[in-house]
């Protein structure tokens, strides 16, 4: 794959994606290309996609959520406005915290960062209780006993809310390709 940002410049950094109004798989597609389109953002593997209970704010349509993982040469906060901007292309309102929504971005992790600001709290603080986060996760993330999301297997098993998950497609972007988890 052809990187669009000098090497010693790159960040892993991975987002969840979520939506439940409207074509919700079409609007987690737009996203990705757009996010992909960005010169500071290279999309270098999506989760497959699942249809999720809606957790917080039940009183509201199933998810479809999935996960990406990026490099990017971009600093976090620079990544969050990018995410932001695209969430704003897309029609969101921010109406009922944790309520319906065209996309919601959240920024997961970015390489090993713990971070603590008024507007960017990293990891993302709920994602370890989420399993409509961690199991799209598990399928971008390493977590081979030595990889660098070696946590995320424990977290997989204690979990709670899985059965609340199934999968709804294996792909949808780049549109028409296969599985590209690994
Ligand atoms: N912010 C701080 N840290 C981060 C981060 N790591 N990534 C700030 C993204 N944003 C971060 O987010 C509120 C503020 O969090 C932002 O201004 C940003 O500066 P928001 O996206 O405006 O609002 P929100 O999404 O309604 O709130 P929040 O807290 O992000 O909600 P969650 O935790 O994302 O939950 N059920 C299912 N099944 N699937 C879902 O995807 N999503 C939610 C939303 C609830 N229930 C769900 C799902
Ligand atoms: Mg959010």
């Amino acid at each position: 794959m052809t990187m669009k940002v000098a090497d010693t410049t790159l960040h892993r950094a991975f987002i969840g994606l979520g939506s439940n109004m409207g074509d919700r798989g079409a609007y987690l597609a737009q996203a990705l290309r757009q996010l992909g389109e960005h010169p500071g953002i290279c999309v270098e593997s999506c989760s497959r996609v699942y249809e999720t209970d809606p957790v917080g704010f039940v009183e509201q349509g199933a998810f479809l959520n999935m996960v990406a993982r990026l490099a990017t040469g971009l600093s976090p906060l620079a990544l969050l406005d990018v995410l932001q901007e695209t969430e704003a292309r897309l029609g969101r309102k921010r109406e009922i915290r944790w309520g319906p929504r065209t996309i919601d971005l959240d920024l997961l992790l970015y390489d090993k960062l713990q971070l603590e600001t008024e507007r960017l709290l990293l990891p993302h603080p709920r994602m370890g209780e989420r399993a409509f986060v961690l199991v799209p996760l598990a399928d971008v993330a390493d977590i081979s006993p030595e990889g660098p999301e070696a946590w995320l297997a424990h977290a997989l098993e204690e979990v709670e809310g899985k059965e609340g998950i199934s999968l709804w497609k294996n792909s949808i972007w780049p549109p028409g390709s296969g599985p590209s988890a690994n």
